[in-house]
């Protein structure tokens, strides 16, 4: 029997949802709550993607294609109802569909909760390059956990942020499929031991060891206005059956139930660390965890064509690893190899350099993976005896190389020696890898010049730059559908997959008409953001003023109080010259600090206590308007971004390997003011320097001012408005009840060498915020600079970055599927 295609129509949908409302959820029109109608919607939304999900899966065994396997610890999705219908090319006869049963789609889509499987741009780039691999038609499966609870949910009280938990899935997810048939037993702790193969040989087994079940939860990608629906494979933790039979022995039957949950706990929550590193057992577990059930299918998924024949391996499979969080899987691998497959080590290892790529997202020694060795050892035994096996084969290589250099062995082993041990998990990827890429030309250069320096010099063919982007699909044809209709008017809407396309704006820059109404959609936009304040945060701003807005995780080295210090100082001139003229202001900060991250979430509070006096002062009232936005996720990103005027990417050159948010907030015609640092560098080629503002230190300047010894009082002492700033912090005039509250603050600033040297960059940073200023009054002048960013954005498509990676990396090519 053949089933014929799903309709795309408004009527097929109708019929379609009513279908579902009865038939799955069991309800009517007088019990359906309005998330059985996101939930019906959804799955008629779901069931255009199985089609699909299917003929792309079967598609990629008949042509044996090579895949990338993409592991990620974090895959930050956010909603997936709009994308999905954007990708079906769906949006418009559902928006009908719904209309027409008497629903708003936009309505619907707003029950939807996120799947914040990740904590910031890291598992962001994940979701985005999920989306670009599926519309390049590329064959690529991406492998991750299924945290029953994802990124904390954030709120604010007293000024302070508070954590909940992210119970994401209590309602329900309509768009994973478990896959029972999918499962693996992973295994922890026990001991490594010798024994002699039937053949004589003496060989390592890895025993006595407790084991947990891997169930595979499937998720299917569409691409867009193709065929092609990749799949997202998470894992989710279960206990074995055999798990506690001793218990089951003794009679101890509740204590056997009770410890299956301790197993399953494993994938219970994600680490809400960004950029940090937090050298946890429960981390090093899902670790491994993940990486071992996506190995063992991996093999199955080899073997099904090749049997026991692995010479094809690196010609059918290539896997990626986002940043050092999986890299124990080439220690996986390995054994995998030597002792399950039995493969001699020198062809195991010939495979598995040639089989994973590796990509650093970090230039922080603090979030630098180093397991300590007796953990390791305790968890994953054998795993240490093959780290160690590939560190003496390739220290032999090293000393032969650099006879008698002692220090160069101690900087590139993979263990540190002192002053605990520990396992380098960069080193073991770059050793373990054919390719090492950095995410922006500037950050690459600081990994093979300083960072990863030894290594580039022994193997300068392995480093790579692979810029990072985001979907224009979500980042603006979802987002912000006023301002894809104006640019598709005026351009065609060819920039949906070719986002270089985008450049045919240059010209419209100079046509008054079209400036007008791109000012419109900024406007919209703006009124439309601030409707969202109004209704989350319960605070009004103007819509005529200067919306500057800052959002991404919380960090020292991101500068979000450098930012706060240019607020104060705007204060302190309104304040000072009450009847002077300003340009008004809505400073936005949103964000998430990691829980345990004391200086960050003290700044959180100085940035809510900033805006209590800033917000309540007649004086400086309808100027200035400072405001924290709780709960900072994808779905919020998506209202906040568009109505953006002025982006701050303002992080210490030479500490944010590229960001994103630049990115977005470009795209949707925001204007830049940032450092050299990251993709900003190339931000600024691309719009050009008259299109951006940039001030402050440059990455050589940051190392070369370090160097000759950084000194924070000097940059007090030379600036009064500086001085005047710091010393109302310190009086407590943002906390009179509690004057030293903020003391940690200005101590690091002043005292303790204010590692992101934020005085040195202050001055610079104000001059630049006065040019921001005199630019805004020229309505004019900022519609033309802001066309040109959107019009100079085509770089920063992940279609491009994957289209890299594919070719440069990866070595794999197009599937087209056909239906
Ligand atoms: C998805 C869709 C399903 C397909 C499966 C393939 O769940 O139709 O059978 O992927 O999984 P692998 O055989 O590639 O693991």
């Amino acid at each position: 029997m053949v089933t014929k295609k799903l309709g795309m129509d408004s009527e097929a949908i109708k019929k379609s949802f009513v279908n579902h409302m009865k038939f799955s959820l069991g309800k009517d029109k007088y019990s359906a709550t309005e998330h059985d109608s996101y939930t019906s919607m959804a799955l008629s939304t779901r069931d255009r993607l199985i089609e699909r999900w299917i003929a792309t899966q079967q598609e990629y065994y008949n042509k044996n294609a090579k895949r990338v396997y993409y592991l990620s610890l974090e895959f930050l999705i956010g909603r997936t109802l709009g994308n999905s219908l954007v990708n079906l090319d769906l949006y418009g006869s559902a928006a009908q569909a719904m209309k027409e049963l008497g629903y708003s789609l936009e309505t619907i889509r707003e029950r939807e909760w996120d799947a914040g499987l990740g904590n910031g741009g890291l598992g962001r780039l994940a979701a985005c390059f999920m989306d670009s691999l599926a519309t390049l038609e590329l064959p690529a499966v991406g492998y991750g956990i299924r945290y029953d609870y994802g990124i904390f949910f954030q709120s604010i009280r007293n000024g302070y942020q508070v954590e909940t938990p992210d119970n994401w899935l209590r309602l329900g997810n309509v768009w994973e499929f478990p896959r029972s048939e999918f499962t693996y037993i992973v295994n922890f702790y026990g001991q490594s031991k010798d024994y002699q193969d039937e053949k004589g040989a003496w060989r390592k087994q890895w025993v006595d060891t407790e084991e947990i079940v891997a169930i595979g939860y499937d998720t299917p990608v569409p691409g867009f206005r193709n065929n092609t629906v990749n799949n997202l494979r998470l894992w989710s933790a279960k206990a074995s059956r055999e798990f506690n039979l001793e218990y089951f022995n003794d009679g101890d039957y509740i204590k056997a139930v009770s410890e299956k949950s301790v197993s399953e706990n494993i994938t219970k929550v994600l680490y809400p660390n960004d950029n940090i590193f937090e050298g946890k057992e429960l981390r090093l577990k899902q670790e491994y965890f993940f990486v071992s059930a996506t190995i063992q299918d991996i093999m199955r998924r080899y073997q099904k064509t090749y049997g026991t024949d692995f010479s094809h391996f690196p010609d059918q499979i290539a896997i990626q690893l986002n940043d050092t969080h999986p890299a124990i899987a080439i220690a996986e691998l390995m054994r995998s190899f030597v002792d399950l497959k039995k493969l001699d080590w020198d062809t195991a290892w010939d495979i598995t350099v040639k089989t994973f790529g590796y990509t650093n997202h970090t230039v922080l020694p603090e979030a630098l993976e180093r397991w300590s060795v007796k953990l390791l050892g305790k968890v994953l035994p054998r795993h240490l005896e093959i780290i160690y096996e590939i560190n003496r084969r390739f220290l032999e290589q090293i000393a032969a190389l650099y006879p008698g250099n002692n220090q160069i062995l101690r900087d590139l082993s993979i263990i540190e020696e002192s002053p605990e041990k520990k396992v380098r998990m960069a080193n073991l990827a770059i050793v373990g890898s054919h390719s090492v890429n950095g995410v922006a030309a500037l950050h690459t250069e600081i990994l093979k010049n300083h960072v990863f320096k030894d290594f580039y010099t022994i193997w300068p063919e392995r480093f790579n730059n692979k810029t990072n982007g985001i979907t224009q699909r979500r980042w603006l044809k979802l987002c912000n559908p006023q301002l894809s209709s104006l640019i598709s008017e005026s351009i065609g809407d060819k920039w949906t997959t070719d986002l270089f396309e985008l450049k045919k704006l240059t010209p419209f820059a100079d046509d008054p008409e079209f400036r007008k109404r791109w000012m419109a959609v900024k406007k919209e936009k703006k009124i439309y953001l601030a409707k969202y304040i109004q209704d989350h945060n319960n605070i009004l701003v103007s819509t005529d003023s200067l919306f500057d807005i800052q959002v991404k995780r919380m960090h020292e080295y991101k500068r979000q109080l450098l930012n706060a210090l240019h607020v104060i100082t705007l204060y302190n001139r309104i304040r000072e010259n009450p009847s002077g003229n300003f340009v008004p202001r809505t400073v936005i900060f949103a964000g998430k600090a990691a829980p345990g991250y004391y200086m960050a979430k003290l700044i959180i509070k100085l940035i809510t206590s900033i805006a209590d006096v800033v917000n309540s002062d007649p004086v400086v009232k309808g100027r200035l308007k400072v405001l924290f936005l709780r709960n900072y996720a994808v779905s919020n990103a998506e209202k906040i971004i568009p109505g953006a005027d002025l982006s701050e990417q303002i992080s210490t050159a030479g500490t944010e390997a590229s960001g994103t948010g630049n990115m977005k907030f470009a795209l949707n015609g925001a204007l830049t003011i940032g450092t050299l640092d990251g993709a900003n560098v190339e931000i600024r080629e691309e719009v050009g320097a008259e299109n951006i503002f940039i001030f402050g230190m440059t990455a050589d300047e940051v190392t070369a001012l370090k160097q000759s010894g950084y000194d924070p009082l000097y940059y007090y002492y030379k600036n009064r408005e500086l001085k005047q700033l710091i010393n109302q912090i310190r009086q407590g005039l943002f906390s009179p009840d509690e004057p030293d509250l903020f003391k940690p603050i200005v101590d690091a600033l002043l005292y303790h060498g204010d590692t992101y040297m934020l005085l040195a960059d202050y001055e610079s940073y104000i001059q630049c915020q006065e040019r921001v200023n005199a630019t805004f009054l020229d309505t004019d002048q900022w519609a033309r600079m802001s066309i040109l960013n959107t019009a100079h954005m085509g770089k920063f498509s992940t279609d491009r970055t994957i289209t890299e990676y594919a070719r440069d990396i990866w070595g794999i090519k197009p599937v087209p599927i056909k239906i």
